[in-house]
Order: C-alpha cells, then sequence, then structure tokens
C-alpha cells in the first residue's frame, strides 16, 4: 500500500492518533503525492494534490490543524508561477517543511509556557493523550518540578493509557481514573490542562468527548483550565457561518456485536464554550479566549490562506 493511502487508514482507524500527529503525518503523505506523481502538465499535478488533499480531509472531519496545513501546501503549489513539474515538487516539499517546522515550533513553545505553569506539589488533571500537554508534563520535570497528575481513561479507545504509560516511564507520579468517575476526582486537582482539536471563530473549542465534563467539573471546583494548543488548530470556515462538524465515529468501538435495534452513539468530541476556558496556552504565550482571533488576524495569516466561504 502507498504512504498516501496507507497514513489515510492510519489516521481514521486512530493508529496515527492527537490533531498534531495526524497533521503532521498528512503533509508528509502530501509532499510522498508530490514527490512520486507523473504528471506531465501543472493541471494534472494540481490535481493529483486536490485528490489526495480530500482523502486526507474525509479521514476525520474535525481536524482544522491538517486542513489548514494541506491547504496552504495546496495553494502555494496552485499560485505559484512555475509550469514544470520538478519546480513545482520543490515547492511542494519546501511549504511542507515550512509548516511542520512552524507546527514543531509551536509545540516546543506551547510545551513551555504550560510546563512553568506546573508547580511544585501540584496535581494536574488531564485527559485523552494530547501530545502538547505531554510536552508541558516533559518541560515540567526536565525542569525538577515534582507534581502528579490524574488521567482518565478516555473510553472507547482509551487513548488515557497512552498517557499514563508515557508519565510512568518519565517517572511522574500518575493516577487513572475511569471517565464516569470524573466529577469524584477533580476536586484534588489543582488545575486542568487539555489539549484542542480545533478552536472556532467565537472561541470555543473542540477535545476529546469527555472534556465537557471535565471542564465543567474545574468550573464547579473552582480550579483553571488551560488549552495547550498551536493557534493554527483555528478554524477560518467558522468565520464564514460554518458549525463545526462532530465526527461521528463507529458503534462498533463501544460495543462489536450489540443487538443490531440498539442505536449507540459515539461522537468523537465535545465542544466547550468559551467560558469555561481560564485561557489558551499558545505559541504566542498564555492568553485570554477574547484575544486569540486578533493575535490569528495579525501574525498568522497563514492559517486563513486559501480558506474563502465556498470551502464551506
Ligand atoms: C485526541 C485529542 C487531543 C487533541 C490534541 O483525540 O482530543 O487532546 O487532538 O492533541 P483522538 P495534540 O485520540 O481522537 O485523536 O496536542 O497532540 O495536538
Amino acid at each position: 500500500m502507498d504512504l498516501l493511502k496507507k497514513t489515510a487508514k492510519d489516521i481514521k482507524s486512530i493508529k496515527i492518533q492527537g490533531a498534531t500527529n495526524l497533521a503532521e503525518a498528512a503533509i508528509k503523505a502530501l509532499e510522498y503525492t508530490a514527490k512520486i506523481s507523473k504528471a506531465k502538465t501543472k493541471n494534472n499535478f494540481i490535481s493529483e494534490l486536490e485528490k489526495a488533499k480530500s482523502l486526507l480531509y474525509a479521514t476525520r472531519p474535525t481536524e482544522p490543524l491538517m486542513r489548514n496545513s494541506l491547504r496552504f501546501i495546496v495553494a502555494n503549489a496552485k499560485e505559484s508561477k512555475f509550469e514544470d513539474i520538478d519546480d513545482l515538487r520543490k515547492l511542494v516539499s519546501v511549504a511542507g517543511k515550512d509548516v511542520l517546522n512552524k507546527i514543531e515550533d509551536a509545540k516546543k513553545k506551547v510545551s513551555e509556557f504550560a510546563g512553568n505553569k506546573i508547580e511544585n506539589g501540584m496535581t494536574v488533571f488531564t485527559h485523552c493523550h494530547s501530545s502538547t500537554v505531554m510536552g508541558a508534563f516533559r518541560h515540567a520535570k526536565l525542569h525538577g518540578k515534582k507534581f502528579s497528575v490524574i488521567c482518565t481513561e478516555s473510553r472507547p479507545l482509551f487513548q488515557g493509557r497512552k498517557t499514563a504509560t508515557e508519565l510512568v516511564n518519565m517517572g511522574v507520579p500518575v493516577t487513572m481514573i475511569i471517565d464516569s468517575n470524573v466529577s469524584a476526582h477533580i476536586k484534588k486537582a489543582d488545575m486542568v490542562m487539555v489539549g484542542a482539536d480545533l478552536i472556532t471563530s467565537d472561541m470555543n473549542f473542540v477535545n476529546k468527548v469527555g472534556t465537557q465534563n471535565v471542564a465543567y467539573g474545574a468550573k464547579r471546583v473552582g480550579i483553571p483550565l488551560y488549552v495547550c494548543t498551536d493557534l493554527a488548530k483555528f478554524d477560518p470556515e467558522t468565520m464564514f457561518g460554518k458549525t463545526e462538524e462532530i465526527e461521528q465515529r463507529s458503534p462498533d468501538e463501544v460495543w462489536k456485536g450489540a443487538p443490531k435495534q440498539l442505536k449507540i452513539l459515539n461522537p468523537a468530541f465535545d465542544l466547550m464554550a468559551r467560558e469555561l476556558v481560564t485561557a489558551y496556552i499558545t505559541q504566542e504565550g498564555v492568553i485570554a479566549p477574547e484575544s486569540v482571533l486578533d493575535i490569528i488576524n495579525e501574525k498568522y495569516s497563514w492559517i486563513t490562506y486559501g480558506a474563502s466561504p465556498k470551502s464551506i
């Protein structure tokens, strides 16, 4: 199987998991498509890229970091003056590397800023598996902070086990709880740190299903909720009125062999209102939800590049 098809399959099945990891894999798959293209004209080359982009978009509909990255790279190729396929191939490779560097750089900064928020003696509550939140834990640990973590299992696919295993390997004390026990344990934490899949133009965010319980729990017991995220998870299409689609996954993940008449709902994500967010911890620092859009408009035109009401 070629790398494009394999990547699409692995993203769909969650073998490649989390917004950052899957966006990076999708960028590499697009670069690969350009590299092996046998197109003889620019039109054919671009249409191959567009096809690969659509295949990757369709794997997980709630992932703007992937969409923004692929749209930027393809738009660059489309709008360039180059006609020669080798020149276009190089351009895709350069734009791909540029976006990958931006993503890695953002993650490093977010991990550092979020890690600085963790103080000695703190207990941090997290949900699912976010490579960005893990980066914050790693940063805090490397800086000699003594802290502990409470993490959820994150059913039905148990991404919490990945979080717990990584923390155990890091030497950070961690307690795993079952998802339905969040309200009993959240009061033991000093703060919540979660990742994000998406930020909307009204500054709400989307993350793994179950985050809503965690966020309301944090509000109820009066502890802060920090969303550790690359600003490139902003979905520009929400500026044009798009209502974010929440990915619905197979009922088999919840109960394989369930009675046929039974309706099982298995959404991948929750949408959280901005009022539940203490701050977004981003590559631009720890910022209030209200400031996110201004920063994106001022400094991150690549995120909105090529997005239009027509793309909805
Ligand atoms: C993963 C999830 C993560 C975000 C952020 O969901 O909700 O919190 O994707 O991850 P899934 P990161 O397991 O369904 O992909 O910080 O690594 O981008």
